[in-house]
């Protein structure tokens, strides 16, 4: 009798998205398919980069900055250029921008899709081997469109796929589709595969951690410092604080854990720090299709802080 524990019926994610988008019937034009495969074999690369960092010296500055202001570290470069050759030879991608690029990049070809990336989010932290993770947005755009960056100036809303791949004891890659549900997937380094190993996430509404940098606690306005305060105080369990400064591994824990995470906006950073196009709104598009009813999201005026909170 074979050992019953050996998975033989494995879905990977190359056999995850030829069946959904047979569920999109004759639309489908394997287009959006053969653009995920460019994206996860970005993230399978810098996954093989990042676990030999400190092994072949990619630890440490770039000794440039990017647009935003960031020092790039040189697995910034490294993994913006891994990701841009491919997107570009995919030619499936109208426009990307990345944080670490200059201006939106805009290719040849017929692609049809705009992509928005954050390469590698939490980068300040490598040196000190804390997961950082790829965040990534896909929209769709008109077949008409000729390729400009004020293609992709659309609000999180039109995103019509969107992740990230936290690169920790083991890549793990979140995606989640436009009125689909969260999935996510874990790389078998030795198949070379993402497996779908967490199918059809949802925040638990067990746990009841926060995470927000309370060092910007002085810089915090008055609401916002009587929320966290709240929920300090509350009830006879208070929230526990979990804090990792790197979003996708904080927002992964949030995913798994349930609970909150929050950069609010404040003195330092009016308009809050955390980037909308790469960062905020694929992530927000993550938590939304993947809460149970009751989560709320806040927008202050001024900027969108993503407060996942569980009733
Ligand atoms: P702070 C990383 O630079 C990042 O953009 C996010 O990954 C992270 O959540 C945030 O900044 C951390 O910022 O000010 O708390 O160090």
């Amino acid at each position: 009798k074979v050992n019953s524990e050996i998975q033989t019926d494995i879905i990977t994610l190359t056999r995850y998205l030829t069946e959904t988008q047979h569920a999109l019937g004759s639309t489908a034009t394997g287009d959006f398919t053969l653009l995920c495969h460019a994206l996860q074999f970005s993230f399978k690369s810098i996954a093989y980069y990042i676990r030999r960092a400190t092994l072949i010296n990619l630890v440490g500055l770039a000794g440039s900055e990017n647009k935003t202001g960031d020092e790039q570290k040189k697995l910034d470069v490294i993994g913006n250029e891994i990701f841009v050759n491919s997107m570009k030879s995919s030619g499936k991608v109208k426009v990307l921008v990345s944080e670490e690029e200059e201006e939106a990049l805009v290719f040849q070809g017929a692609g049809k899709y705009a992509v928005v990336c954050d390469p590698i989010d939490g980068s300040s932290n490598l040196d000190a081997g804390v997961s950082v993770g790829t965040i990534f947005g896909i929209f769709r755009l008109d077949d008409d469109a000729e390729g400009k960056a004020e293609d992709v100036l659309l609000p999180g809303t039109e995103l019509v796929a969107a992740g990230f791949t936290m690169y920790g004891a083991s890549a793990n890659l979140v995606l989640t589709m436009k009125g689909g549900s969260v999935n996510g997937f874990t790389l078998d380094n030795a198949l070379g595969e993402f497996i779908l190993t967490h199918p059809n996430m949802r925040m638990p509404k067990s746990r009841a951690i926060y995470s927000v940098n309370e060092g910007n606690s002085r810089y915090w306005d008055e609401a916002c410092k009587d929320y966290f305060n709240t929920i300090k105080e509350k009830g006879e369990k208070p929230y526990s604080a979990r804090y990792i400064g790197s979003m996708v591994a904080d927002a992964y824990r949030t995913l798994c854990y349930g609970g909150i995470f929050a950069y609010p906006a404040d003195k330092k950073s009016p308009k809050g720090k955390l980037r909308i196009l790469y960062e905020c709104a694929p992530m927000a598009m993550v938590m939304e299709q993947g809460n149970p009813p009751g989560v709320l999201f806040q927008k202050s005026s001024t900027s969108l802080h993503i407060l996942v909170m569980m009733n």
